[in-house]
């Protein structure tokens, strides 16, 4: 794409055309604005157009991780599975766009290289990666959560020969595994996902798994057109009640603690778990204080252990599989189809690297510090710079030169998720300190983009050109969110939730931990009040 040499004016430019861009760009459409939308890739999609390895699919139902602003579109969309694979959740995103006339607002293949606040002008200068500028009073940011892939970290990466795959950067061609011998690093979501597919295909599979991760079986099938019927007849409500849950998705919920209940009882509701409901959430939420309490955590996290010896044949793989050394849940509990299972394969071997960690890549495989294992392919499933990296790609810098990664080097502050104080009118959806991932993503990108477009337009009814958070109502929010992480056991696991899976990224729960009711009814309060916390300016 050519540059272009004067910057383009605008009065908001979003940054990112995922599911969060998407919605913005229809309701900045809607009001009037003069703004564009611009997307690294060639498409629409953001992490469901780059997470094209092979098992890709949603672990929030379909039904519920979709759009619900239009009763039309929900209403014709066919889900075909319970839980959608990549492929259809891509082709839905393509559908809203076409739907609602969104493409002609959205620059493909332009990523954002630099964004710097002028203050004297009180805008924002954007360059894109081809030397584009954009000039705009506003920005709001549509990154994701998880869109920064987490480089290797691993020695000797370079010197591999055969072919190498981030499971984030998928090509676009099929990858053909048949009769090679294949490696994947890394059992979070991604490899979960992954692995029972490439086993069936390759040769020889060999998974390198530094934290055994806690799965569940998913349940997906397709989807039962009589429930369909019943959900969209009643989605109206589904959507409101959705809203109303702490994770904004629509799990049971058990009443009592672990402790109240009978061994009998608390079997009885983790099997159910198991069994017949397939949440990534049910099972953490079957009592009160799984999330709380160490001693009723454990409760849950024997039995899935109980599971793993059940279902994988090898004791000594099954050992390895059995996370450890972090409580039930503190990390993402995966949803799986067959995970446990394709180690009972013959062409499926465990390294755990806590026992013979990996010292280095050579050209034909991966040295551990007991042997070299030899491959034709290597897949990476290192996972992200989670929540902060997307942002921090963008080359931020507020007022006075402040640059965002010098805010952030100590701590990922913000207020209520959505602005950093020194960053006047750049809008972060889905930001640190948002409920963004840790509750069901798709709600939430809902409520803030509904937010920011109501305030956007209520600042330009009211001719207010900057809008900026306060450091005391950031300072506030993030001790707050602090203080309630600090009451969970999610602050005992190494995750990308603490920040801990990137070497040298501070340590905090990054996301918001009031849940979703409450983060919404303190972002209406807010507004009402006249934007407490923040300060705007004619
Ligand atoms: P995750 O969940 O961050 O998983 C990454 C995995 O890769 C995890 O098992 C890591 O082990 C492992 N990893 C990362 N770096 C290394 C190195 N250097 N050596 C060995 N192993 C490594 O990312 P995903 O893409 O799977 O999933 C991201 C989210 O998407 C997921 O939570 C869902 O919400 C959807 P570790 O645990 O750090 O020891």
């Amino acid at each position: 794409m050519s540059s272009e040499t004067s910057p383009i004016e605008l009065d908001v430019l979003v940054i990112g055309a995922g599911f969060a861009g998407l919605y913005q760009t229809y309701k900045l459409k809607q009001a009037g604005f003069k703004f564009l939308t611009v997307e690294a890739a060639d498409d629409v999609g953001g992490t469901w157009y780059w997470n094209r390895y092979p098992g890709a699919r949603c672990d929030i139902v379909s039904v519920e991780y979709s759009y619900s602003f239009d009763e039309d579109l929900q209403q014709e969309w066919e889900w075909s599975e319970r839980y959608a694979a990549q492929p259809e959740i891509l082709r839905y995103a393509q559908h809203v766009a076409d739907r609602f006339g969104l493409r002609e607002h959205i620059r493909f293949n332009t990523r954002i290289v630099s964004a710097i606040w002028d203050d004297e002008r009180a805008r924002w200068v954007s360059t894109a990666e081809d030397g584009t500028v954009f000039d705009s009073q506003f920005i709001v940011t549509a990154v994701g959560c998880l869109s920064a892939p987490k480089p290797p970290e691993i020695d000797g990466f370079e010197d591999f020969n055969g072919e190498v795959y981030f499971t984030s950067r998928w090509p676009h061609e099929p990858v053909d595994f048949t009769g090679k011998r294949v490696a994947v690093i890394g059992t979070g979501s991604s490899g979960v996902q992954s692995i029972p597919i490439i086993a069936k295909e390759a040769d020889q599979l060999t998974v390198f798994q530094r934290t055994a991760v806690y799965t569940l079986p998913a349940l997906n099938r397709p989807t039962d057109p009589e429930e369909m019927a019943r959900i969209k007849a009643n989605y109206k409500e589904l959507r409101e009640r959705a809203k109303t849950m702490r994770t904004g998705l629509i799990v049971p919920r058990g009443t009592k603690s672990a402790h109240e209940a009978t061994p009998e009882e608390r079997k009885a509701a983790f099997d159910a778990c198991w069994d017949e409901i397939g949440i990534f959430a049910c099972l953490a939420a079957t009592f009160t204080d799984l999330h709380t309490d160490e001693e009723a955590n454990r409760y849950a996290a024997e039995y899935v252990h109980e599971r793993i010896r059940q279902i994988v044949k090898d004791p000594q793989t099954a050992d390895d599989l059995i996370p450890r050394g972090y409580p039930f849940a503190a990390k993402r509990v995966c949803l799986d189809s067959g995970y446990y299972e394709t180690f009972n394969r013959e062409n499926v071997r465990l390294v755990n690297l806590r026992r013979d960690p990996i010292v280095c890549i050579t050209e034909n495989g991966i040295q551990t510090a007991s042997e070299l294992h030899e491959f034709d392919v290597i897949v990476f499933a290192t996972g992200f710079d989670a929540v902060t990296g997307p942002l921090l790609r963008l080359g931020i810098q507020g007022r006075d030169g402040l640059a965002l990664a010098d805010v952030w080097r100590e701590r990922p502050a913000t207020y209520m998720g959505l602005q950093v104080a020194g960053f006047p009118n750049l809008f972060t959806l889905t930001g640190p300190g948002s409920p963004g991932v840790l509750s069901n993503v798709m709600v939430s990108i809902e409520q803030h983009v509904e937010w920011v477009s109501e305030t956007l337009e209520d600042l330009r009814d009211r001719g207010i050109r900057t809008m900026e958070a306060t450091p005391e109502a950031q300072e506030k929010w993030f001790e707050e969110n602090n203080r309630l992480a600090e009451g969970t056991l999610y602050v005992k696991a190494d995750s990308w939730f603490m920040g801990a899976n990137v070497p040298g990224k501070p340590r905090f729960f990054m996301l918001y931990m009031g849940g979703v009711p409450l983060y919404r009814e303190i972002c209406e309060e807010v507004r009402a009040n006249g934007y407490t916390g923040f300060v705007l300016a004619a």
